[in-house]
């Protein structure tokens, strides 16, 4: 505005000679010229000023509007809480960075323990929640108690006359009951007493003693009997030798170890112990890959433990075998007029049996039958020695099938074998014989 101004004041008066007297002085004019100049430099410092100013704000603005840009490229992935009963750790959600997931005691994580914020902004794995661990799946209570699952722990609902956290405890069916004379005067109260034990351990407790009406009762905890001469102490039950030969049978079928205020039942190797907590169960060390069979081996599981074995065809004059199968081996043609190759056995097949000591006979142990027999006439042979014979016979079921039976029982460990010939006649001649080779693993112990 003033330097539009002073412009105008320029041109008017360079026109002004033609003016004459009208016109000012040329000093006058020079002293008004300075102070336009002066005037000028000090708006063109002012404007140059709030040119800077301008200038400083845009850049201001521009570096803003960059960082905005910049971050608005580092973007996070959505937010994540933390699971219900549980915990996140990592604070970040920037791509890049984890966060991860912990579950309070007694709860158990589903989902992903740690997930990453990926370049597509979404979280890696799944989403993590905490699950109420069910401790009754081990089936803690025994002797058919029945569990109630709480957090982080359990309880258990005992069948009549057991007792204990597991109910691993018979009620206790031993009391006192004996006349106090020290407490006779006062008959209507009855107070708890805990009378001095002479010794404490795990396996000896004080007791616990009630005087009603002048006579005390005292009690143990589950599984202790009282016990000392004032009744003041209470000992262990020996559940192992209390019911050693109980009505019941055996309290558990390996082995049993009393404990303070219960017992324990043990298996030997090679078993689990069963949900029951009595007995034994066999572990199957060629499911659970616990074996150590060779790659040409097969592994067979037997009660209470394994065995490796490897299918060899027999070596035998006049002919050769080869193995059609991991279990059979099928002897080559024979040559027309080779009489003594065609008399071997046409094929052998193996099996092998895994069973527990001194299981009681008679029984089946194996059939072995033809599926499409060409001859007139099956017949079921038992080839081997004294031993075989001892435990085994060939009976014939049906016109097809024969069965190896187990005559006696066997004390294990053992392993013993038996051969079962099946020939095939037709008119008398035999066209055929076919060889069952049956090996059987006896265990140690009866289950
Ligand atoms: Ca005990
Ligand atoms: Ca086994």
């Amino acid at each position: 505005m003033i330097a539009s101004i002073v412009i105008t004041f320029l041109c008017f008066c360079s026109l002004s000679p033609t003016f004459g007297q009208d016109c000012p002085s040329r000093q006058e004019l020079q002293g008004s010229l300075k102070q336009v100049q002066k005037l000028l430099s000090a708006h063109e410092a002012t404007y140059m000023q709030s040119l800077r100013n301008l200038k400083k704000k845009i850049n201001l603005l521009q570096s803003s509007a960059g960082k905005q840009s910049t971050s608005a490229t580092n973007s996070t992935c959505p937010k994540l809480d933390a699971p219900i009963n549980g915990k996140k750790l990592g604070k970040s959600h920037s791509v890049g960075h984890e966060v991860h997931v912990l579950c309070d005691p007694g709860y158990e994580l589903v989902g992903s323990e740690s997930r990453v914020c990926q370049e597509s902004l979404n979280w890696s794995g799944h989403q993590a929640t905490c699950r109420d661990i069910n401790e009754c799946v081990s089936s803690p209570c025994l002797n058919a108690g029945t569990c109630v699952d709480e957090v982080n722990q359990f309880s258990c609902v005992c069948a009549k006359g057991w007792t204990g956290a597991t109910c691993q405890s018979p009620v206790p069916t031993f009391f006192v009951t004996m006349t106090n004379t020290s407490a006779a005067t006062s008959p209507a109260t009855a107070a708890a007493v805990t009378l001095p034990a002479a010794t404490t351990g795990p396996f000896v407790r004080p007791s616990r003693c009630s005087i009603i009406q002048g006579t005390t009762h005292c009690t143990c905890e589950a599984g202790y009997t009282i016990s000392g001469r004032d009744s003041n102490t209470c000992t262990d039950i020996d559940e192992c030798e209390l019911f050693h030969n109980g009505q019941a049978g055996k309290l558990c079928l390996h082995s049993c170890v009393n404990t303070a205020g219960g017992y324990r039942c043990t298996c030997p190797v090679g078993y689990n112990g069963t949900r029951d907590g009595r007995s034994c169960k066999d572990i199957d060390e060629c499911a659970t890959r616990q074996n150590n069979c060779a790659n040409d081996q097969m592994c067979i599981n037997t009660y209470g433990g394994f065995q490796c074995v490897r299918v060899d065809c027999p070596k035998i004059p006049h002919a050769t075998y080869v193995k059609t199968s991991p279990m059979r081996c099928e002897r080559n043609p024979c040559s027309v007029d080779n009489k003594a190759c065609s008399q071997t056995p046409n094929s052998f097949s193996y099996h092998y049996l895994a069973v527990v000591s001194n299981l009681s006979a008679p029984r089946v142990m194996f059939r072995v039958s033809a599926l499409r027999p060409i001859g007139d006439t099956l017949r079921f042979s038992l080839l081997g020695g004294r031993q075989t014979r001892r435990h085994f016979t060939v009976q014939r079921s049906d016109r097809l099938t024969g069965q190896l039976m187990l005559v006696s029982p066997v004390q294990g460990p053992a392993t013993l074998e038996a051969d079962v010939e099946m020939s095939e006649l037709e008119r008398r001649v035999q066209l055929g014989k076919y060889i069952t080779k049956v090996t059987m693993f006896v265990s140690q112990y009866e289950f």
